[in-house]
């Protein structure tokens, strides 16, 4: 029996094709998918959705998406789902954490649901946007295939005018199974939620809408440079306001495109910054579409080895942090996010590494607005398939995805390429790629990646560093390595164009473990670990930041041990994000003393003491 019928196939008819993913593969969607969000409307489809665990992928076999509509009278063939089977789970969310067993689950699930909205009117297109799925996402209307995305946590978006008929079945096939050519691969530090974590919603647009806006402040360029791109390549005039700025200029696009500089001197800008982080309301308008931002300008760069914030050195404080949640896993919210900013505020920071994925795009609205720089990375970590060519584009489109999505955000100051890869030839050929791919989009911020050290050598060694802008290293002297003392001779060894920072370092402590610093896993070894860490980090010369693993504990399934209860505990706060450990005060301490003394520490001038 054939697929495309519409009569529910007879199960033993296709049980030795194991090509059954032939129709699924193309096409695939990317970046270009990409609808600049600022300010629109959108159509919630939260809530509970249809739900179907499928670990043998029978759906995709028998073509479930087509059959389930037939009615049940009148079916000459038995079958193996039903749409309404009464089990739901709600989007957004982690199936994981819904019922205790999907726990563990690694595969592919169907979620589905009803869509009653206006199908698009003469003038109008409907878009479908998935803020995030793990890993693997396949997208069906009406038993339709649109195609399928790759990458667990950046969104993507699906034309579905001319599709709709009011009452329509939206199909979303989920497969968060981990495997060597992903990105990130197998084996990894965090838990592998599965499902669709972030907003799914439905955007009317006008039949030509602005597709993207890039808008910066570039005084190389003369000012505030705007770069629009519509949905269609026509010629069109669109109009930018900046009240504040007494703003009202026109753009002539070509063929879909133009480009303006409004001249802007930094006396006349009031420049974004952590301390006063200035927004400027920005309205871009062009035929039948608006979109509207709350923008901040400013400058980012590195000059010999030195990070400047709007021309002024700056020591980066940062602290790393997942996206996770004991009760929701990757679900997130602003009370969830703003807690995130304070906590790492009050420990004295004025930067966040987002490790080691793309986190929430409120985190980058939120930073905007409370003054926080942010680092966001793609999870290009450990043993990458750096020498196949579809890793690389899922890559480079994940990069691209996130780029497009938060480039308008001032707090985002550096996008990270990589974590602790190998180094080898082809993934310099990789990592080159995704730095150039990083620079072409966004030629405005600094590109990052925590590199490797040679520990016998006691330096940088890693040839991905000389092109990077941010140089981390993630270093653990004092708990996977004997130290830190090693860390003074590998600041010493530094002669790298790019700024050098720690992007971790941290110990295991279980909060409200007693005992002293000898006793591993206790909060005062963790206290004891960083006080040491900090007073040796204050005499290097060559460091410009610090990012220390991590804010809250988080969850993961390679952390066994009878402290560690499959949480990775290297928190300064607890799991419930509300316990801190002793080891918050030592860094709260160490920030403090760096914030006094405006140098960095090392720097010739009195060196920060480290509390
Ligand atoms: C690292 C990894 C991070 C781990 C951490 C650890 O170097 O980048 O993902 O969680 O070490 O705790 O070992």
């Amino acid at each position: 029996m054939s697929r495309s019928d519409d009569q529910p196939s007879n199960a033993w008819a296709i049980i030795h094709d194991e090509d059954y993913r032939r129709d699924y593969r193309d096409p695939v969607i990317g970046h270009n998918s990409h609808i600049i969000m600022a300010g629109r409307e959108r159509q919630s489809l939260a809530g509970d959705w249809a739900f179907t665990l499928d670990p043998f992928e029978e759906g995709l076999r028998q073509g479930w998406v087509r059959t389930c509509f037939a009615p049940l009278e009148g079916r000459d063939a038995p079958w193996d789902y039903d749409i309404a089977n009464g089990v739901t789970a709600q989007v957004p969310g982690v199936w994981n954490l819904a019922r205790d067993e999907w726990r563990h689950f690694e595969g592919l699930a169907w979620y589905g649901r009803w869509i009653e909205t206006e199908p698009a009117g003469g003038n109008e297109r409907v878009f479908l946007r998935v803020g995030a799925a793990n890993y693997e996402t396949l997208v069906f209307v009406n038993g339709f295939f649109f195609g399928r995305h790759l990458g667990g946590s950046t969104p993507f978006f699906v034309e579905l005018t001319g599709h709709l008929t009011g009452r329509d079945f939206l199909h979303l096939a989920v497969d968060n199974r981990r495997s060597d050519d992903r990105v990130p691969m197998g084996h990894i530090d965090w838990f592998n939620y599965g499902g669709v974590f972030r907003e799914v919603e439905l955007v009317r647009l006008p039949t030509v809408f602005i597709r993207d806006a890039f808008i910066r402040y570039d005084p190389a360029a003369g000012g505030i440079a705007v770069d629009l791109l519509l949905s269609d390549p026509v010629d069109a005039a669109a109009t930018l306001s900046i009240p504040d700025l007494g703003v009202d200029a026109s753009v002539r696009l070509q063929a879909g495109q133009g480009s303006v500089v409004i001249a802007a001197g930094a006396g006349e800008v009031a420049l974004w910054s952590p301390e006063a982080p200035r927004l400027y309301a920005v309205e871009i308008a062009c035929g039948e579409d608006r979109i509207r931002d709350r923008i901040g300008f400013r400058t980012i760069a590195v000059q010999d080895g030195e990070v400047l914030l709007n021309g002024t050195p700056l020591f980066l404080r940062g602290v790393c942090v997942h996206e996770d949640d004991a009760d929701r896993g990757r679900v997130t919210d602003d009370a969830d996010i703003e807690r995130r900013i304070a906590d790492a505020k009050a420990l004295g920071c004025n930067m966040l590494r987002l490790a080691h994925y793309p986190h929430h795009e409120r985190v980058a609205e939120l930073a905007d607005r409370h003054g926080l720089l942010l680092w966001a990375e793609i999870p290009v970590y450990w043993a990458i398939r750096f020498d196949a060519a579809d890793t690389l584009a899922d890559a480079r489109n994940q990069l691209v995805e996130l780029v497009r999505r938060d480039r308008n955000r001032a707090s985002v100051v550096a996008w990270g390429v990589g974590n602790e890869t190998a180094d080898s030839d082809a993934r310099l050929a990789f990592m080159t790629d995704l730095v150039e791919t990083a620079r072409a989009w966004d030629p405005t911020r600094l590109v990052a990646a925590a590199c490797l050290v040679n520990k016998a050598a006691r330096r940088v060694e890693d040839r991905l560093a000389p092109l990077l802008d941010l140089v981390g290293i993630n270093e653990y002297y004092g708990w996977y390595y004997p130290g830190p003392e090693d860390l003074l001779a590998i600041d010493e060894a530094y002669d790298l164009p790019g700024a050098f920072v720690i992007t971790e370092t941290g110990a295991d402590a279980r909060a409200g473990l007693a005992g002293d610093p000898s006793i591993l896993g206790s909060e005062a070894s963790q206290d004891d670990y960083f006080r040491t860490q900090c007073a040796v980090i204050a005499e290097m010369h060559h460091l410009r930041g610090l990012f220390p693993w991590v804010l809250y504990d988080f969850r993961t399934l390679r952390r066994m041990n009878s402290l560690q209860h499959g949480f990775n505990r290297k928190g300064l706060i607890a799991e419930d994000k509300t316990t801190r450990k002793a080891a918050f005060a030592a860094l709260q301490d160490f920030y403090a003393s760096i914030a006094e003394n405006t140098d960095p520490p090392g720097s010739d001038s009195p060196s920060p003491s480290a509390g």
